[in-house]
């Protein structure tokens, strides 16, 4: 039976072997403790500047940002360990056919869970009304599965950069909210200055994870794995923790501009009057 299935079953590693292999390449582990150190210290520097926020509109900001480093640390110590790794033999027409690439999936998985968090703290910044900010959130999900879809799918070649061109069209929404609608928002609210550093920054940045996608092992293959992940934890320093350090800091200094911010909220919600101020 062994001798039957042997070159038809694929290479399936246990937790503890994808451990060992994370282990022997220093660069590749690297990538990940790096960021789990700078997300540990950005949550004690967050939690440690948001102490004195009494707005409850800061104060949303303050834990929605801080949610992106615990998010990131959760992250990176799945992919330290091993748990969200797979090895996954590629289709006929990649550039690694028929070898095992080592996909970490669970980056993917997680930045559902904090690219949604960004969204909304640029959204409550920029003032922006429900319906934005849902659509942008939701459209941002779908970029994230999408992605993880097109690195899982090993059935077709075609197939993978199909949902990689999904993937990229819920982008396009995202792009088009930051944008378009989001700086004419926040230009009403009064913070456009603080909102418009912020989105170059974030636009610039999120731009990269898509060309780094595509020239990685799981795109064309130019790119070795370890330099992948360094490509997108550099990217995950400078569009989470600066991103939030930047942000939280203007939220600490303008908490009075903040609080006292036009915002379309309130006509989104049911009868479509904003509750007074208590
Ligand atoms: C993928 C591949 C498919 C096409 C597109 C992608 C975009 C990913 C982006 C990720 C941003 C991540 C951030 C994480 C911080 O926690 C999934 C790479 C468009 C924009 C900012």
């Amino acid at each position: 039976m062994a001798v039957l299935t042997q070159g038809v079953v694929p290479l399936e590693l246990t937790q503890a072997e994808v451990y060992q292999r994370v282990q022997e390449n220093t660069l590749l582990n690297l990538s990940f403790w790096v960021n789990i150190a700078l997300a540990g210290l950005s949550i004690l520097l967050f939690v440690f500047m948001g102490r004195n926020v009494e707005d409850p509109r800061a104060q949303l900001i303050f834990v929605s940002t801080l949610m992106v480093p615990l998010v990131s640390i959760s992250s990176y110590t799945g992919l330290a360990s091993g748990l969200t790794i797979s090895f996954l033999e590629m289709p006929a027409g990649h550039a690694l056919a028929g070898e095992e690439v080592l996909t970490m999936w669970g980056r993917y998985l997680t930045w559902a869970l904090s690219t949604p968090m960004i969204l909304l703290a640029l959204g409550l910044l920029a003032g922006s009304n429900m319906t934005k900010i849902f659509t942008v959130i939701v459209t941002d999900i779908g970029m994230c599965v999408t992605g993880l879809a097109a690195a899982l799918t090993v059935s077709s070649h075609g197939l993978r950069w199909f949902w990689y061109f999904i993937s990229c069209m819920f982008f396009l929404v995202v792009l088009y909210i930051l944008l378009v609608e989001w700086p004419k928002d926040a230009e009403v609210a009064g913070t456009s200055e603080i909102f418009n550093t912020l989105k170059i920054l974030t636009v610039v940045m999120w731009l990269g994870y898509p060309i780094f996608w595509a020239l990685g092992a799981e795109g064309i293959a130019v790119l070795d794995v370890a330099i992948t992940s360094w490509a997108y934890s550099g990217l995950d320093i400078v569009a989470k923790y600066i991103f939030a350090f930047l942000l939280l800091n203007w939220v600490v200094n303008n908490e009075s501009t903040v609080a006292s911010m036009a915002d379309g909220l309130g006509s989104a919600q049911a009868g479509g009057a904003a509750p007074a101020d208590d």
